[in-house]
């Protein structure tokens, strides 16, 4: 799409918006304060670079095109390859696994700021604030029991690992100057009946209390739930309800996986029901096909409206936005540039709904005219404001990114 035809058709939608009572302008200087946390693992399949062992933990990825990166440089690279094709500045959400461990074997017990000292300058160089994870699978010591296993040497040996992670979070919160967000998610679960419900979560409650002792400045913790993971699909041990609690009862921010609940569970309406409770949300924002598959973020319906809640929660400021997927099944490139670009545009029509007029008729139980309103929002020419967008990062409109990952696919990617 010429860059004239994307200036001239923004100037009509710009027209037909403000007869809603919205401005664009002010629409679109929201959405450059919109910054996802863009998560390392869609890179490499969630391998990282600590072992070339399997992936455990109840998740999987599936899929081997070709070309992913097989190290930290081509990690680097893709990553960046990404952010040139998405508007906007965004974050880099790391996983412990990725340290710079210099092929030596360091565990994760031992794990330490100086294995993401590379990691904090290549941060400051690139402007890529950094969040984190720590990393309870795809270890020998994972089993489907880490931060509640009764064998206290192993619950130790995780604990100890999520407090050094803390520490590292912290760094980078402090290098970067911008609290660093760690997120914690263990698998925890049991693959059979269990009668030991309560003792393996008082174990996790105990070991996050132990986790979270001493507090950080500039770092912030958030804990995720899910209903089950592979494997382990009779119990979890940090189910929602139980992360719910622990977040609410301790100050914590409550992660949302849009994976991780019953398939006819709305993610969308945790916003308001918990954000009285929690102090900031993290999202990890996804796409479930029939379970948890991680599948590439889309515009679909549920990403929409957690947008939107969030939006008419007047709560934009107290979210992360965390994604979370990992499809090996498609070009890796193309995969972080259509999520990205999906919640981005998700943000903005939630930012563009003419919600004033809306509310009123709600209101005024003039139920017809709010879903006359509802409707027609979905046909308003929102891509004309997301092209727009774009030409103003100097990131290209509409498919015009395609040809430059066709390019780095062939000129890269495919000699690896
Ligand atoms: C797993 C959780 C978790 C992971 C990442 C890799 O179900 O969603 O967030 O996907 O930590
Ligand atoms: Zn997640």
């Amino acid at each position: 799409m010429k860059d004239q035809k994307v200036h001239q058709a923004y100037e009509l939608a710009k027209e037909r918006y403000a007869e809603l009572g919205v401005d664009t302008e002010s629409v679109l200087a929201g959405l450059q304060d919109f910054h996802l946390s863009m998560h390392c693992w869609q890179a490499d399949d969630v391998a990282g670079f600590e072992s070339t062992g399997e992936l455990t933990g109840g998740i999987q990825a599936t899929g081997n095109y070709p070309g992913k990166a097989r190290n930290i440089d081509e990690l680097r690279a893709d990553i960046l390859k990404a952010k040139s094709l998405i508007p906007g500045s965004h974050r880099l959400n790391l996983h412990e696994i990725y340290g710079e461990f210099g092929g030596r074997p360091v565990d994760r017990d031992q794990v330490g700021v100086e294995h993401f000292q590379g990691w904090i300058d290549w941060s400051k160089d690139t402007g890529t604030p950094l969040d984190f994870n720590s990393t309870s699978f795809s270890h020998a010591k994972s089993g489907s029991l880490s931060l509640s296993n009764p064998d206290e040497g192993i619950r130790a040996f995780w604990v100890e690992h999520t407090r050094r992670c803390r520490d590292i979070a912290d760094a980078m919160g402090k290098a970067q100057g911008d609290p660093c967000i760690m997120n914690v998610w263990v698998h925890d679960g049991c693959k059979d009946l269990s009668v030991n419900h309560m003792m393996y979560r008082s174990l996790l409650k105990d070991s996050l209390d132990r986790i979270f002792a001493g507090k950080k400045e500039h770092m912030k913790d958030c804990i995720e739930g899910k209903v089950f993971g592979i494997g382990l699909e009779s119990f979890t041990v940090g189910s929602h309800d139980f992360y719910t609690a622990y977040a609410a009862a301790n100050g914590k921010i409550l992660t949302i996986d849009t994976g991780h609940y019953h398939p006819t569970e709305s993610p969308a309406d945790k916003v308001s029901a918990v954000l009285g409770f929690v102090p900031e949300l993290m999202l990890h924002v996804s796409r479930p096909v029939r379970w948890d598959s991680d599948h590439v973020t889309i515009m679909d319906d549920p990403t929409q409206e957690l947008f939107s809640e969030i939006v008419r929660a007047g709560a934009m400021d107290r979210v992360h936005y965390g994604l979370d997927y990992f499809d090996g099944a498609i070009n890796r490139i193309g995969a972080y540039v259509i999520g990205s670009r999906a919640a981005q545009k998700c943000m903005l029509r939630a930012l563009l709904e003419p919600k004033d007029i809306i509310r009123e008729w709600e209101l005024a139980g003039e139920t017809y005219k709010v879903l006359t309103y509802l409707e027609e929002a979905k046909a308003m020419p929102w891509g004309d404001v997301y092209n727009e967008f774009c030409l103003r990062n100097n990131v290209p409109a509409g498919d015009g990114y395609m040809a430059e990952i066709d390019r780095y696919s062939a000129e890269i990617c495919s000699k690896r």
